[in-house]
């Protein structure tokens, strides 16, 4: 298996998933900052220019980061990386989904990428603006949904690999975090997977 990923994006998540799986897998880099994405090399593995990307050793690349963690967590099931019944893996999948589809697309993207949506100056500060209101409230949500409770479902999950690199985005923007998040994150810091995941 091998792993496309940049530093400092959302591939970290996979590789934190990767890492829990304790298997052989490789990991190229793509430097998004040099524009790797847009070269004929990576686009001839996934045509949609963009981290993670998992390369299975049958040859088929899988997209999308909650279809890969989905992929990895159904296959690996002794991992434990997704509970066992459908509805507690469909509340995963629900909580997946809004931390990569909401917090990330329509939050983070926004303030790191304006330039991608509008030209203007004016154009991208509001962008940006939207991108910190996403964020106000829908850290909020994640912060109710941690509640008291060391993880985000009764074990460390796939949704957990995904938390980590959105909160790591918190602090690199310095935003103010609710005080069971910070603790969260402190917590995560601290896990082997993602401590060697930070290493790569
Ligand atoms: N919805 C995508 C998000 C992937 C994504 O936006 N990746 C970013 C890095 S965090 C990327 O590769 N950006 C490259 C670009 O936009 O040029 C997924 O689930 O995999």
């Amino acid at each position: 298996m091998k792993l496309f990923h940049c530093r400092g994006t959302c591939s970290l998540g996979i590789l934190i998933i990767l890492e829990e799986l304790s298997i052989e897998f490789e990991v190229e880099i793509v430097d998004l900052k040099a524009g790797d994405q847009y070269k004929d090399k990576y686009l001839s593995s996934n045509p949609k220019g963009k981290v993670p990307a998992l390369l299975l050793d049958n040859g088929t690349v899988l997209t999308e980061f909650q279809a890969i963690a989905m992929w990895l967590g159904r296959s690996f099931k002794n991992s434990n990386l997704l509970p066992h019944t459908l509805m507690e893996e469909i509340k995963v999948l629900e909580c997946l989904d809004y931390l990569v589809g909401t917090i990330h697309m329509r939050g983070f993207t926004m303030i790191f990428m304006p330039h991608k949506f509008v030209k203007t100056n004016t154009g991208q500060i509001e962008i940006k603006d939207f991108g910190f209101k996403t964020l106000e409230a829908s850290l909020k949500i994640l912060s109710e949904m941690l509640g008291d409770n060391v993880y985000l479902f009764n074990e460390f999950s796939v949704a957990d690999a995904a938390a980590f690199y959105i909160l790591n985005w918190a602090v690199r923007l310095d935003l103010k975090l609710a005080s069971n998040l910070q603790n969260y994150h402190n917590r995560l810091l601290g896990r082997k997977s993602i401590m060697k995941a930070l290493r790569h």
